[in-house]
């Protein structure tokens, strides 16, 4: 059986390093302790027909091992989750809310996050950005506030630690560039439990470490 194959880029600018969704996927390999190898790519390649096959989209990451192919980091996390061992319970019911809670994070809180991203970082000059920032902190402010609810004072979203708080707390790191996560002491908590885990640290180091190898001259 070969070692599952997922893409990166090679280099990309400082804002994003750190949080392209490779690092979900890194993540959850070494959560399960399962090797993998990277495939780093220039970003014009990723609008090329060859990888438009793998990813319809022209985005990154993907995801191949002996039996499938894949795009999108929550397809690919629960995939990885799924061949091994420790992202997700083991009853049927855990793994319904597991899923459950995947999905609420990328399709629940993460395009809010990315409204604001839109507006913070590709759309920063323009002026309707400025106009849409407040409504667009308002509406995250409130998700996150119901976030913070939903997860009280537990440790993680259901039980023990799983894929779906994997993924929360990637989607929620994109925020780093703000205070609204330390609005509030629990998610800034579960935050940064998520990234004190050894296979986070592990997965970040390896991301940056790619973009290490091209700032080193020839
Ligand atoms: N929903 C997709 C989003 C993928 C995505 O946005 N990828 C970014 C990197 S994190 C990308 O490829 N950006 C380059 C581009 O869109 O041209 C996923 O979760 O995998």
């Amino acid at each position: 059986m070969s070692a599952p194959v997922i893409t990166a880029f090679r280099q990309v600018p400082g804002f994003a390093k750190g949080l392209v969704r490779d690092v979900r996927a890194r993540w959850a390999f070494e959560e399960v302790g399962q090797p993998y190898e990277v495939r780093l790519l220039e970003h014009p390649e990723i609008k090329t027909q060859e990888h438009r096959a793998l990813q319809p989209f022209g985005q990154l990451p993907t995801y191949s091992d002996d039996e499938v192919e894949l795009f999108e980091s929550g397809a690919i996390a629960l995939r990885i989750a799924e061949r091994g061992e420790g992202l997700l319970p083991a009853d049927e019911a855990g793994r319904a809310r597991a899923t459950q809670w995947l999905i609420a994070a990328l399709n629940s809180v993460e395009p809010m996050i990315f409204d604001l991203i839109a507006v913070d970082v590709f759309n920063k000059d323009e002026e309707w950005a400025k106009l849409r920032r407040p409504s667009a902190v308002e509406a995250l402010r409130t998700r996150l506030g119901d976030l913070s609810k939903a997860l009280g004072g537990s440790e993680w979203l259901d039980g023990d630690f799983t894929v779906a708080d994997l993924i929360m707390v990637a989607v929620l790191r994109q925020l780093r560039h703000t205070d609204l996560v330390a609005e509030h002491p629990n998610l800034a908590a579960y935050v940064a439990r998520g990234e004190a885990r050894p296979a986070f640290q592990k997965a970040l180091a390896d991301h940056m470490a790619a973009f290490a190898e091209e700032a080193v001259p020839a």
